[in-house]
């Protein structure tokens, strides 16, 4: 019988009736002995034939050799995404194969299911096959199940015409970072606005396809003082601009009184001043935005 080398796979003695040879060398072409024949070998390493004795008959049969390590894969599912990145648990299941010599030991190969967010988890499966050659395969794993956030700040609620807005807009995400965010900052003159609720809506995406969203509202009113402020900050001259904000002065205390009649007066004498102002100490844009305002002041006076 032959014995194999564990450690390599090779031949390693052949006892034959008395004889035993301890290497490969010790066969010739053919020998025989004890009467029967022994068919030395054929081809090269690693893929030896010898005639093996059974009965009175040589039987050719090769030597099992291996000269490749097993083969381990690791199935993680679901498949991360695009960017390496997962939003759910992760089920890692591994396969370690040795088709020539099997699979004698190996670590690390059981099924495990990683719940937990991650920046990066590295698994390792281990394997050594019948021939003593290992192998080892790893796997990391990415998970982030947070939405990004979206902060604004700055927001001061309820703005007058007259006033500035500066809302800045953030988006955020701790673990995969941001893959997109269509938060920007909300800045302008209030007048800008819409008079009443303003809303913004805006979305994120992380690394991990996890969306979060934010909204941010505020309100612009516009008064009588406020109309006469802005009014001041487009007029640079003096006369035209304290003629208007008078008439805003006299509408206001109008209304105190109740006087709604007065108001849409004043109101009218007001707005008809802006438009004779249009293109001269105030601009073409100016002017609309002035009896817009002075429209809506004249509409809440009313109510
Ligand atoms: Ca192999
Ligand atoms: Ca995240």
């Amino acid at each position: 019988m032959y014995e194999i080398d564990p450690a390599t796979g090779r031949f390693q003695t052949f006892t034959l009736g008395a004889g035993k040879f301890s290497s490969l060398s010790a066969f010739g072409p053919a020998r025989s002995g004890a009467g029967r024949s022994l068919y030395g070998l054929a081809g090269s390493y690693p893929n030896y034939l010898v005639a093996e004795i059974v009965g009175a008959f040589p039987i050719a049969k090769p030597i099992p050799v291996d000269s490749t390590p097993p083969v381990i894969i690791a199935t993680v599912s679901p498949e991360a995404n695009a960017n390496g990145w997962h939003n759910t648990n992760v089920t890692i299941n591994w396969t370690a194969e040795d088709p020539e010599s099997g699979i004698a030991s190996s670590s690390g190969n059981e099924t495990v299911i990683l719940t937990n967010e991650t920046a990066g988890t590295t698994l390792i499966c281990t394997a050594t096959n019948g021939a003593g050659m290992s192998a080892s395969q790893s796997v990391t794993v990415k998970i982030d199940k947070t939405a990004p956030t979206i902060t604004y700040s700055g927001n001061e609620r309820v703005y007058t015409v007259d006033r500035i807005v500066n809302i800045s807009a953030t988006a955020d995400d701790a673990l995969s970072g941001l893959a997109f965010s269509t938060a920007s900052d909300i800045a302008g003159p209030a007048y800008i606005f819409s008079l009443g609720e303003n809303t913004f809506y805006s979305t994120a995406m992380d690394l991990a396809d996890n969306s979060g969203s934010g909204s941010v509202s505020f309100k612009v009113i516009v008064t009588y003082d406020s109309l006469g402020n802005l009014t001041q900050q487009f007029i640079t001259k003096h006369g035209i601009a304290n003629s208007l904000v008078a008439k805003l002065n006299a509408a206001k205390a109008a209304q105190a009184r109740g006087n709604i009649k007065a108001v849409e007066g004043i109101l009218g004498a007001f707005i008809n001043e802006v438009s004779a102002q249009s293109n001269k100490s105030l601009t073409e844009e100016q002017a609309p935005i002035l009896i817009r305002l002075a429209e809506a002041l004249k509409e809440q006076a009313s109510n």
